[in-house]
């Protein structure tokens, strides 16, 4: 994708560069491991990190971006937990002349100007993958019920990863869609929402699709509890590609893993300081990721860093 000019970042006169970091919470496996990644890159860098976490509240992420313009920071990054609702804080933040950069999921505005690069995934190829693996996997023609277990309602991530695997899916007469919850990448909630679909619909479940890890362990306890085998009776799919997931993957309790990588404070420390060099930067960056079964889970364990 093109590179284009944002907000430059404004000359430092040599200081260390001070970046404001508002991260979107702990939900996950995935977080922490994105958190410790911004932290120890912006260390490894000389970069002055504020590091603040909104646990979940849009609201206080927003009262975060003011608290960096006020402090006058020289960039700010942030994750923004749902893709809108932003234009107003990005526009104080351009206003201010401070560069803005999304870390990890994007934001809809309707001026793409607010910002000034975004580094992430491609969710919505995640989801697309996840279900191309089902299609060719599942032979014949016998129907499979499939639950799906949301991430955060309105976030980036659950809204490409349902759009992929629906656009696919939804191609195949043999998947029929029970139900879809709406969750919040929690390995807790995973497990309530895999309770109540096993209370509504018990062993008509054939397929479970979790948006993160998380979900899907606390789903694998869910099911474990009722009786029924993970990845044997009920499959499991999910997304991340965790340390704790690809040990469940590799003992066979899921079946797929769609890879999304946490690790981008490097990234984020590059583009930093390609902005304090006064450096255009391509407006998306997109991290390229694999797909784990049982098999390859092995192998990859001995190497995950999160
Ligand atoms: O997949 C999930 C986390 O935004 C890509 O957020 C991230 C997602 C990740 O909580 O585990």
């Amino acid at each position: 994708t093109a590179a284009r000019a944002g907000t430059p970042m404004k000359p430092n006169d040599g200081r260390p560069i001070r970046l404001g970091f508002a991260q979107v919470g702990t939900e996950s496996g995935w977080r922490i491991a994105n958190t410790n990644s911004v932290v120890s890159a912006a260390r490894n860098e000389g970069i002055e990190l504020l590091y603040e976490n909104a646990e979940q509240s849009q609201e206080r992420q927003i009262e975060m971006i003011r608290s960096f313009i006020r402090r006058k920071v020289d960039v700010i990054a942030f994750s923004p937990k749902t893709e809108s609702g932003w234009d107003e804080v990005l526009g104080e933040a351009r206003a201010a002349g401070i560069p803005v950069i999304l870390s990890d999921r994007e934001v809809k505005a309707a001026d793409d100007t607010l910002w000034t690069a975004y580094m992430g995934s491609d969710f919505r190829d995640e989801g697309r993958r996840a279900a191309n693996w089902l299609v060719q996997e599942v032979s014949g023609d016998r129907g499979y019920n499939v639950v799906e277990l949301q991430g955060t309602s309105g976030s980036a991530p659950a809204i490409g990863r349902k759009r992929g695997f629906d656009e696919v899916l939804s191609g195949d007469r043999r998947f029929h869609r029970l139900a879809s919850y709406e969750g919040d990448f929690t390995k807790a909630k995973g497990r309530a929402l895999m309770e109540q679909a096993l209370r509504e619909h018990g062993r008509e479940i054939g397929i479970v699709y979790a948006h993160n890890d998380d979900m899907a362990l606390g789903a694998i306890e869910a099911i474990e509890a009722y009786g029924l085998r993970p990845g044997k009776e009920i499959w499991i799919i999910s997304v991340d590609a965790t340390r704790a997931a690809l040990k469940a993957l590799s003992i066979g309790k899921l079946n797929l893993v769609v890879e999304c990588n946490p690790l981008l404070g490097p990234q984020l420390m590059k583009a930093v300081k390609d902005l304090a060099a006064g450096k255009e930067l391509p407006m998306k960056i997109v991290t390229a990721e694999g797909m784990f079964t049982p098999q390859s889970a092995k192998v990859e364990l001995g190497n995950r860093e999160f």
